[in-house]
């Protein structure tokens, strides 16, 4: 079987293309780790190679080239593509949808985030609306999770595992007291960041890809 060529194209933050890179490395496919510097350099290639390659419907950052032929865009669908390409999208119905609710849950996690981040403007503001809005949705993955030792409850990590190692680590950046409010959450993360991939990423700080370790926070507060 050929080799994919592929292109994940983005800032060079974390942002919304963290846990596509953290897949991507746990695949352990060969991919450009494209980062844009500027929105002229973006706006140069979208309009230019990645319009003429004619593949891209919905042009924006993050995007994932495969082959030159195929192109997605919008950040979860971008790594359940990964995920189903390379065998970690959830073994059968009830793990899919587990998975899949767990990204969606993470996606108001993340949106609680941004409210959070950027508007709460005192120390008392923000930890009021951590208290209202975080540990939530933070509480309902805690208890989804339980015991079990992947969060979609199969054998092995989904893309799902992969997207809380790095959406967890945003959280504890915005408030340290949630490291050890969620316990199990805790312990998943740290399993995940010991997968082998995944540890050897998070160490890299050379070479053409390396991992981002902190993550982008736009802080009104501290
Ligand atoms: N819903 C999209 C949002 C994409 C988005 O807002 N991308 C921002 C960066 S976080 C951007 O700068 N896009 C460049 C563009 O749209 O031209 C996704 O999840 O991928």
């Amino acid at each position: 079987m050929t080799k994919s060529k592929m292109e994940l194209g983005y800032w060079g933050i974390r942002g919304l293309a963290s846990p596509l890179r953290l897949a991507l490395e746990y695949a352990g496919v060969d991919y450009t780790d494209r980062r844009f510097a500027s929105a002229a350099e973006w706006h140069a290639h979208r309009d230019g190679e990645l319009a003429a390659a004619g593949v891209v419907a919905f042009p924006s950052l993050p995007y994932l080239v495969v082959d030159d032929t195929t192109a997605v865009s919008q950040s979860r669908v971008i790594l359940r593509f990964i995920a189903d390409r390379h065998g970690f999208g959830g073994d059968g119905e009830a793990e899919r949808t587990a998975a899949a609710m767990v990204q969606e849950e993470a996606a108001d996690l993340n949106a609680a985030y941004l409210k959070v981040a950027l508007a709460a403007d005192t120390e008392s503001a923000r930890k009021e609306q951590v208290a209202g809005s975080i540990t939530t949705h933070l509480g309902r993955l805690e208890a989804f999770l339980g015991d079990k030792e992947w969060i979609a409850g199969g054998a092995a990590p989904t893309y799902a595992d992969i997207l809380l190692f790095d959406v967890l680590e945003w959280m504890w950046h915005l408030d340290a007291e949630l490291e050890a409010a969620y316990p199990k959450l805790r312990a998943l993360r740290k399993r995940v960041g010991e997968l082998p991939a995944i540890a050897a990423y998070v160490k890299r700080t050379d070479g053409d890809n390396p991992y981002l370790s902190r993550p982008f926070t736009p802080f009104k507060v501290g």
